[in-house]
C-alpha cells in the first residue's frame, strides 16, 4: 500500500530522476554560477541564450517564484497572466513598436499579422486595464504576472544572467495621482527589499536614471557577488540596515524606509562619481563591491496611459489619464544570482528558502538489506512530515555521490552506511557550514523535522 503523500512533500528517488551532473567544467561558462548550473544539472542551453530547466532546476525556480508572489500579494498587487505573444498593432499604438529595435522578436503569423514576443508588458496591461476599469473608486490597483520574455540580446552571456528567453515578474501599478503613485511605489520598494532578503540577498536600493519623467522614482535592486556584471560603491549601511518584518503595514505611510535608504549614496560604475562617493561617505563606512541588477522599479506617469487612452473619472467628474509604475524581478536571473552569492569550491549552497530538496539521504550500500531498509523508512517519514527529500538509491560509489550531493547543495545531508548502521547511527551533514554529527536515524529525522 502507499501512503498518502502530503500535498506540501514532493519525493524523489535519484534513480528515477533526470538529474546530469558534470564532473567537469564546460568551457563555455565563465562565470561560477553558469558553471554550476551546469555541473549541477540544473539548465541545458538548447539554442544561444535559450535554456531548458531540468527537474532539479524548475524546483528552483518554483521556489523562487513563490516567494516573489507571496510579497507581491501581500504588499496588495493582484497576479493575472498575460500571453508571451503580441500583436503589433498594440505597440504601434504606444509608438514603441519601431523605436525597440532588434532586441524585439517579430514574428508574422499565416495571416500576415504583425506578431512580436512580449519583452515586457506595459502596453497589453494598460490596455487590459482602460478596458476594465472607469473610475477612481477602482484605485489603486496593481496587476503583476510571472511570465517568459524574449529579448534578442546581441550578446546572451553567462547563462541565466542574461538570456533571450528568460522569467520576469513584472507588477505595473495605477493611481489616480502622482501622490498615490508614489505610494504604490514605496509599497513595492518594500516589497522588493523582502523579497530579496527571504531569498537571503543583501539588495543595495540604487536610485537609477528615470529617463524621460525625471524626479526620484526608479531604483535598481542591486545584490552583491564577486562575479556581478557592475562595481557598485555605497554606504555599508545600505546592506546592513534592519528589512521590514512580516508583519510591515502596507497601509501604513512607508516614505521613511524608502527615504533613508535614498540618503545614502550607491552608484555603480556606469555612473560612479568617486569623488562624490569620498565626499559623502566616511572612509570607514565605503562599500566597494561588485553587483547583479536583480529589479528595476520605475514610477512613468502617463507615459502610455496617455496614448492608450486608460483614463477614470476623478472624483470631480473630470477624466484624467492614470499615472502608473512598472517593477521588474529577473526571476530566472536570481537563480544565477543566489548561486553567485552562495557556493564554495564543492558546489552549490542553496538557502533553505530556495532549495529544490531541504534534504538529500545518501545510501552508501545499495543492495545491503540493513542500510536500503533504514534509508526507506527514513524516506517514507521524512516525506509523512513534508519534508521534501532526495534520495541517492542509486549503485554509484560513495565518493560520487558525496561529490554529487555537495554540488547540488541541498541544506542537508543524512548519510548511511553498514558501517555506522553496526553502532546504530547515520550521519547529519550541514551542507553550508560543513558540520557533521553522528545520530540514530531518529534523532536525524527529529532534526530535520524541527529545524
Ligand atoms: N518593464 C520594466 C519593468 S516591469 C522592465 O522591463 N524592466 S527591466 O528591463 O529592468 O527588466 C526587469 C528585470 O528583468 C531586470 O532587473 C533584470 O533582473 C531582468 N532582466 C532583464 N533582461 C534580462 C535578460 N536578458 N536575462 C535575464 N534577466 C533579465
Amino acid at each position: 500500500m502507499f501512503p498518502l503523500l502530503p500535498e506540501t512533500s514532493f519525493p524523489m528517488r535519484l534513480s528515477q530522476f533526470l538529474l546530469p551532473t558534470l564532473k567537469e567544467d564546460p568551457a563555455e561558462a565563465q562565470i561560477v554560477s553558469h558553471r554550476l548550473m551546469l555541473r549541477a544539472g540544473l539548465i541545458r542551453q538548447t539554442a544561444a541564450g535559450i535554456y531548458a530547466w531540468l527537474p532539479l532546476g524548475i524546483r528552483v525556480l518554483k521556489n523562487i517564484e513563490k516567494i516573489v508572489r507571496e510579497e507581491m500579494d501581500r504588499a496588495g498587487a493582484v497576479e493575472l497572466l498575460m500571453p508571451t505573444l503580441q500583436s503589433a498593432e498594440l505597440w504601434q499604438r504606444s509608438g514603441r513598436y519601431d523605436g525597440y529595435g532588434k532586441e524585439m522578436l517579430r514574428i508574422t503569423d499565416r495571416h500576415d499579422r504583425e506578431m512580436l514576443y512580449g519583452p515586457t508588458n506595459e502596453e497589453m496591461v494598460t490596455e487590459l486595464f482602460a478596458n476594465g476599469v472607469r473610475s477612481y473608486k477602482d484605485l489603486p490597483m496593481n496587476l503583476y504576472h510571472i511570465q517568459w520574455k524574449f529579448r534578442d540580446e546581441i550578446r546572451p552571456r553567462f547563462g541565466v544572467m542574461r538570456g533571450r528567453e528568460f522569467l520576469m515578474k513584472d507588477a505595473y501599478s495605477f493611481d489616480l495621482d502622482e501622490e498615490k503613485g508614489r505610494e504604490a511605489y514605496y509599497r513595492m520598494f518594500v516589497a522588493y527589499l523582502r523579497t530579496f532578503g527571504r531569498m537571503g540577498l543583501k539588495a543595495v536600493p540604487m536610485a537609477a536614471d528615470t529617463g524621460p519623467i525625471g524626479g526620484d522614482l526608479s531604483h535598481e535592486f542591486i545584490i552583491l557577488a564577486e562575479t556581478g556584471e557592475s562595481e557598485v560603491f555605497c554606504h555599508k549601511d545600505l546592506i546592513e540596515m534592519e528589512i521590514p518584518g512580516e508583519d510591515v503595514d502596507y497601509t501604513a505611510d512607508l516614505s521613511s524606509i524608502v527615504d533613508e535608504r535614498r540618503a545614502l549614496y550607491a552608484a555603480t560604475d556606469e555612473i560612479h562619481d568617486q569623488a562624490k562617493f569620498e565626499a559623502e561617505v566616511p572612509e570607514a563606512d565605503r562599500l566597494s563591491a561588485r553587483g547583479i541588477e536583480v529589479g528595476h522599479i520605475f514610477f512613468f506617469g502617463t507615459k502610455y496611459s496617455e496614448p492608450l487612452n486608460a483614463v477614470v473619472t476623478g472624483p470631480d467628474g473630470k477624466d484624467v489619464p492614470v499615472q502608473m509604475g512598472s517593477y521588474g524581478i529577473g526571476v530566472s536571473r536570481l537563480m544565477g544570482g543566489i548561486i553567485e552569492a552562495s557556493h564554495d569550491e564543492n558546489g552549490i549552497i542553496w538557502p533553505e528558502s530556495v532549495a529544490p530538496y531541504k534534504a538529500g539521504i545518501i545510501n552508501l550500500k545499495s543492495g545491503d538489506a540493513e542500510t536500503d531498509r533504514v534509508c526507506e523508512e527514513l524516506y517514507a517519514k521524512l516525506t509523512a512530515e513534508g519534508v521534501d527529500v532526495l534520495y541517492d538509491d542509486t549503485d554509484a560509489r560513495g565518493g560520487t555521490k558525496f561529490s554529487n550531493m555537495d554540488l547540488i547543495g541541498l541544506p542537508w545531508q543524512i548519510v548511511v552506511g553498514p558501517r555506522g548502521l553496526k553502532s546504530g547511527v547515520v550521519e547529519l551533514k550541514n551542507r553550508a557550514t560543513g558540520d557533521r554529527e553522528e545520530m540514530t536515524p531518529d534523532a536525524a529525522l527529529k532534526a530535520l523535522t524541527s529545524s
